[in-house]
């Protein structure tokens, strides 16, 4: 293919989306206002961590066909894929994608696409986008097409869903959007949908709400279950057998940059009609606090109320180094309001990103009255008992992800507790 393609935002979706490109061909430029990362990525190295980025980073630069930089250049077609945050009141911060648009306004050139990859309240395209696109004075639809595709990928998983997922895209007018299919063909093999751009941005809002509020669900589920001594993590293993249930699991809480974010999208666009979606959200901030008030009840039982807690898991979900969101910050706050001394261990997360936080499991383990697992990394559910117990100074263990192995830690002379399940407690 002879198009080139201007990437803006080189972030967890704009870096493999560039770097994925690059590997079919196409020449890539990417662009970032992080000027550390633009220096990494010209000496091939990541400043993500993502499985399969790394190799196919180095042989897009080595065949010439990924360069980087700050700024834009001139192309055929321009991606926009830069964060779209909530601000403290939760309302929407479109800043990067007004600013990002507007850097590419003076490169365009009659025939260009530009599509806009981020995750955004319906009408961002319409209301934020296309008013700094007219500055161009190209004609949208006619001498620049305009669309929304939204990524839907999983973390950890990109390159997979990249080119496996169906992928939605909503265009200002249908030329627009069937140019963007044609775009994207070049390497995903999933089924291509054609809209309008502002039901694009409704459905990939929707996505993301629906797992959110599934999620609250599960949370309530898991209170409740704790209330009548029944193991939650069972329950909905046998009610997702039936063929038209799919409960999602509980935990300490949402993180990440997408489904603790997106439903307030809704909720500004009308507070009156996302109240289950408002509700939700409530929900799943509150579990960092019942996980602390959890942990804190199994020390307390014990009269250890000076206690160190372990934390494992700093990064918002299992195997990602994203701590973005992550209900582990929150969970150590509400942990140390009550009093507890917290030391954080996360293989996935680098140093000094939290100010709890040791690099060694051991100096974590320590001393500590108990292990709090936070993340499901596939580190934690290999661990072995063996590896702290001898240095721990009591041992219990709170899962709140269902990743530990119960009868192993058992076995071991652990009293295992786990969120969502009173059924299986200790025996006194
Ligand atoms: N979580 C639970 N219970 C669950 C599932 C997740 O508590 O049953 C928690 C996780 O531990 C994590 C948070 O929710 O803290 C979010 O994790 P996730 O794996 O559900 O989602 P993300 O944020 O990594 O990716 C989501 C995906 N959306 C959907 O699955 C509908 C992904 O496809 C999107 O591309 C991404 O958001 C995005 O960028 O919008």
């Amino acid at each position: 293919m002879e198009k080139k393609i201007c990437i803006v935002g080189l972030g967890y979706i704009g870096l493999p989306t560039a770097v994925m490109f690059a590997n079919h061909n196409v020449r890539v430029h990417g662009v970032d206002v992080n000027e550390k990362a633009i220096s990494m990525i010209q000496q091939k190295q990541l400043h993500i961590e993502e499985n399969g980025l790394q190799e196919r980073l180095e042989n897009a630069i080595d065949q010439g066909l990924l360069t980087v930089s700050t700024e834009p250049v001139e192309a055929d077609v321009f991606i926009i894929a830069v964060p779209s945050p909530i601000n403290p009141d939760k309302t929407a911060n479109l800043e990067y994608v007004r600013k990002a648009t507007a850097s590419v306004v003076p490169y365009l050139q009659e025939g260009n696409l530009v599509i806009l990859e981020s995750t955004v309240p319906p009408k961002t395209v319409e209301d934020v986008m296309l008013p700094e696109i007219v500055k161009s004075g190209l004609i949208i639809g006619e001498q620049v097409y305009v669309s929304h595709s939204p990524e839907r990928v999983i973390p950890g998983r990109i390159f997979e869903e990249l080119v496996n997922n169906d992928r939605i895209v909503g265009g200002v007018n249908e030329i627009s959007a069937i140019k963007t299919k044609e775009l994207y063909e070049v390497f995903v093999k999933g089924e291509i949908h054609l809209t309008d751009a502002t039901t694009a941005e409704l459905v990939k809002v929707m996505e993301n709400t629906y797992r959110d509020v599934n999620i609250a669900f599960a949370n309530e589920l898991a209170k409740l279950a704790e209330k009548i001594d029944v193991n939650i993590w069972e329950a909905i293993k046998f009610a997702n057998f039936h063929p038209r249930v799919n409960i999602h699991s509980p935990g300490p809480g949402v993180g990440g940059h997408c489904i603790a974010v997106d439903p307030w999208f809704l909720v500004e666009l009308s507070p009156e009609h996302a109240e289950i979606i408002h509700k939700s959200r409530m929900t799943n901030d509150g579990m960092p606090a019942y996980t602390a008030k959890k942990a804190w009840s199994i020390l307390e039982a014990k009269g250890q109320t000076n206690a160190k807690v372990a934390v494992l898991g700093l990064a918002f979900k299992g195997n990602v180094d994203d701590m973005r969101e992550s209900p582990s910050t929150e969970v150590i706050h509400e942990l140390e309001a009550l009093g507890l001394h917290v030391v954080s261990y996360d293989p996935h997360i680098k140093e000094n990103q939290h100010p709890t936080q040791t690099q060694y499991l051991h100096e974590a383990a320590s001393e500590a009255d108990l292990l709090l697992v936070l993340t499901d990394h596939n580190e934690f559910k290999e661990m072995n008992p063996t590896s702290v117990m001898d240095v721990m100074h009591t041992k219990h263990i709170l899962d709140t992800k269902n990743c530990m192995n119960r009868e192993e830690w058992s076995k071991a002379g652990f009293a295992f507790y786990a969120l969502g399940d009173s059924k299986n407690k200790p025996m006194e």
